[in-house]
């Protein structure tokens, strides 16, 4: 049986700056498990693979299991129903929050955090499995267990025409097709396989577009990797770029760190021209995934053909008009004497950053693929080197296994950024008396979690300072995150203030000057926060962004969310810290409110970049303005978003929002109008901030009677749409939502509306 391990690392091929806490991973034991516990994690996978057309995410079951034998804790409390009509009583409210929060104590792992599974890409474990292919290690790394679980969780997010979407919700799109397609071939399944003729059904939806010609570019670099296509089918990607001046506005150093750093390894393999062993497989591959027999096909053609399903940012004209002349003149020059010699120092440049983010990030790297890449770097500098070795363990950092299979992970998973909103969302309850032990231990992994010390030669390598703050996820990774490290500061300040033999010591002051001087540090000349480190460059270098499938990622750009939870860390910083940076942060603050202002929509809301997507960025645009002082009396902003909010709420009282309002930026309920929970924390939090409850409770209590009737009869709250997006495309699921805004919006509803008197 599978189990899920926190924060261990036992190998000698492994580094860590904090013993590992945090660190998740999944293991097989075949000894593991009762035949009963086996029985009732089949049905589980058997019940997801059968109603998977319907209900696409998984609810983390396996894990959850595991979690009730270590801790068994039967509620007692009955669940409570409030019937249409009916008022929402303070009984009721406080019932439902003692019985989530009962439960949701169960699923706290020893360290203090709560895991979960951050799946959703379809993209990540296609570019590993051909990854491990290409470096022979597909089978020393993937025991037939993991392999197993890949390939159940590859064709339960099939969709019915064949193909892949880029993630579990999405339509189907060439570049997930296919690589799922490669992938299931390279992990042995026949292109005749399947249960149900999949893999022919993948195969024609490939072909009827026209074959892997028409994959996006990163796609096609994959598949050139693996020798499945030629590289003279692809953009240049010339590391030479590496050696242009630092002042110039598309120096990698001022783009944003996730591109700078994935498109790094990528210059590397692409100015290598690396191709993996041509196996029967591959050549067989060759074969199937095109129209035309392979010595035919025009690849300068292929260069610039998309997959109309993939297009999302459509290349404009002058990037294309760039890509020729680079592909044309540039590689041609750059390829030969004496440019050669150019090129050899611009990949011994490359490497040599490519092993700055390993060791800084104890060989995590700082996203899933940026990871894959770096490894296959290493492993083609020397197949025997210690960085490869290094590269290992911390793969099982990324993969996650649930009732849906294996999945490989957006991130090393998001526990910083979960135990910050557990804590928060317990605290708003007013229970804290009861819930001492599981503020314990959030808080120690939250001071347990704070990044020690900044990077050397910060400047060399581009990089900001990260002393003091916090990551998105655990230590390891090192990567500092604007509003991760001001809901750790702010989260870290509220633990302060209750008593120490409840919720443990309170984190040492020179660590939150550390926290304040970080954020202080990452504020924009407009105000705005971005998420890892200043906006370096121009906001129309996003006209050379080459990826068709990704919007806003050429540069880091500042985001209402990291600027509104910089301002609430802040602000609560100074009401209990009034003499440190006083006028700093006063100056701070008040650009940042102008920032927000300036972004909000003329209906109201504003557009929220890293979850679903108007109700969460309108809640953090409230929630900003309101830690700054403003309230609905004295700010046109927040009557504007209070009336936005309520012209979206539904007839059951909730709020719905379908990812589709990230892609066309425009409000979108979900289907059939359905309500979320997660939407309808983020819509109740944000109006009660703005003092809804005392103008008018009525769309509370309609909102709060919606969350209660959901509650499930053992205290969890039943996994729904993903809520949590990047680059305006892509869907990422945070598990721990469904818990948290629950709890934290009926924890503020209680406070707020049904026991009023209580609040402080
Ligand atoms: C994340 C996850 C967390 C997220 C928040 C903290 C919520 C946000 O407020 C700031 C940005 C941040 C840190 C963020 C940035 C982009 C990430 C790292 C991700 C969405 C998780 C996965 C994504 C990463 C780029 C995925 C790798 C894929 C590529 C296209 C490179």
């Amino acid at each position: 049986m599978w189990k899920l391990k926190n924060s261990e690392g036992e190998s000698p091929w492994m580094i860590s700056v904090n013993n590992y806490i945090g660190r998740q991973h999944w293991e097989f034991d075949p000894q593991l498990g009762s035949e009963e516990e086996r029985i009732a994690i089949d049905k589980a996978r058997e019940e997801f693979r059968r109603n998977r057309l319907k209900i696409k995410q998984s609810a983390d079951l396996l894990m959850r299991m595991q979690f009730a034998k270590e801790n068994p804790c039967p509620i007692k409390l009955a669940p409570v129903r409030v019937e249409e009509g009916k008022d929402v009583t303070e009984e009721a409210v406080t019932t439902t929050l003692r019985r989530a929060i009962r439960f949701y104590s169960t699923i706290q792992a020893h360290d203090g955090h709560w895991p979960g599974d951050y799946g959703g890409p379809l993209f990540l474990l296609p570019c590993l499995v051909i990854g491990l292919y290409v470096m022979g290690a597909l089978n020393t790394v993937l025991s037939a267990e993991h392999q197993r679980e890949i390939r159940r969780y590859m064709f339960n997010h099939q969709n019915t025409d064949g193909g892949w979407g880029l993630h579990t919700e999405g339509h189907s799109i060439m570049f997930c097709t296919a690589l799922s397609y490669v992938s299931l071939r390279l992990l042995g399944d026949e292109a005749d396989g399947g249960e149900d003729g999949e893999m022919e059904k993948a195969q024609r939806w490939i072909l009827d577009r026209g074959g892997v010609t028409f994959i996006p570019s990163w796609g096609k670099m994959w598949l050139s990797v693996l020798g499945a296509f030629e590289w003279s089918g692809n953009n240049p990607m010339p590391p030479e770029i590496w050696l242009l001046p630092n002042f110039l506005p598309i120096h990698p150093g001022k783009m944003w760190c996730h591109t700078r750093l994935l498109y790094l390894p990528m210059s590397y393999i692409y100015g290598k021209r690396f191709v993996g062993p041509i196996t029967k497989t591959v050549l067989s591959l060759r074969k199937e995934l095109y129209t035309r027999p392979y010595n035919e096909i025009d690849w300068n053609k292929a260069r610039t053909s998309c997959a109309k399903e993939d297009i999302y940012y459509p290349h404009p004209l002058i990037q294309d008009i760039l890509w020729v002349c680079l592909h044309k003149v540039g590689e041609t020059v750059l390829t030969q004497w004496p440019f050669t010699k150019m090129r050899e120092k611009a990949l011994a440049i490359v490497m040599k950053h490519i092993h700055y983010d390993e060791v800084n990030t104890q060989y995590v790297c700082i996203s899933p693929l940026t990871k894959v890449l770096n490894m296959l770097c290493c492993w083609v500098e020397d197949p025997n080197s210690e960085a490869f070795k290094f590269h290992i363990p911390r793969i099982y950092d990324y993969l996650w296994v649930a009732e849906d299979g294996m999945k490989m992970q957006g991130n090393n998973g998001s526990q910083l950024w979960d135990t910050a909103f557990s804590v928060r969302a317990i605290l708003s309850t007013g229970l804290v008396d009861e819930y001492g032990s599981i503020l314990k231990k959030a808080h120690e992994f939250i001071k347990n979690s704070q990044v020690p010390a900044n990077c050397p030669d910060l400047s060399l390598y581009h990089r900001h300072i990260s002393k003091g703050a916090w990551t998105f996820s655990t230590a390891d990774n090192g990567w500092q995150v604007s509003d991760c490290t001001a809901e750790g500061l702010k989260t870290a300040l509220l633990l302060s203030q209750i008593s120490s033999k409840i919720a443990g010591e309170p984190m040492a002051t020179d660590r939150l000057y550390d926290a304040v001087n970080v954020t202080l540090s990452l504020q924009n000349s407009n105000g705005g926060f971005a998420a890892y480190e200043l906006t370096r460059s121009y906001y129309w270098l996003e006209l050379i962004n080459p990826s068709e499938l990704f919007g806003g990622i050429v540069i880091d750009y500042p985001y209402v969310e990291c600027t509104s939870s910089a301002i609430q860390g802040l602000a609560s910083f100074m009401k209990l810290y009034p003499g440190h940076r006083k006028n700093e942060i006063e100056s701070c603050i008040a650009k940042a409110i102008k920032f927000i202002e300036s972004t909000q929509e003329p209906d109201g809301s504003w557009y929220g970049c890293w979850g679903v997507c108007y109700t969460y960025g309108t809640w953090f645009g409230v929630a900003g303005l309101v830690a700054a002082g403003k309230t609905y009396q004295n700010s046109s902003s927040i009557r504007k978003a209070c009336d936005f909010l309520l012209s979206k709420q539904l007839d059951s009282g909730g709020w719905g929002e379908s990812y589709l309002s990230c892609q066309n930026k425009v409000y979108t309920n979900l289907m059939e109008n359905q309500s979320h929970l997660v939407n309808t924390g983020w819509a109740m939090l944000a109006l009660m901030d703005a003092g809804q409850a005392k103008r008018d409770p009525t769309p509370l209590h309609r909102a709060a009677r919606f969350m209660i009737n959901s509650q499930m009869k053992n205290g969890d709250f039943p996994q729904q749409e993903m809520m949590g997006v990047f680059n305006q495309n892509c869907m990422c699921n945070y598990a721990a939502y469904r818990n948290v805004f629950p709890i934290w919006a009926l924890g503020e509803y209680r406070r707020h509306v049904t026991s009023p008197t209580k609040v402080p």
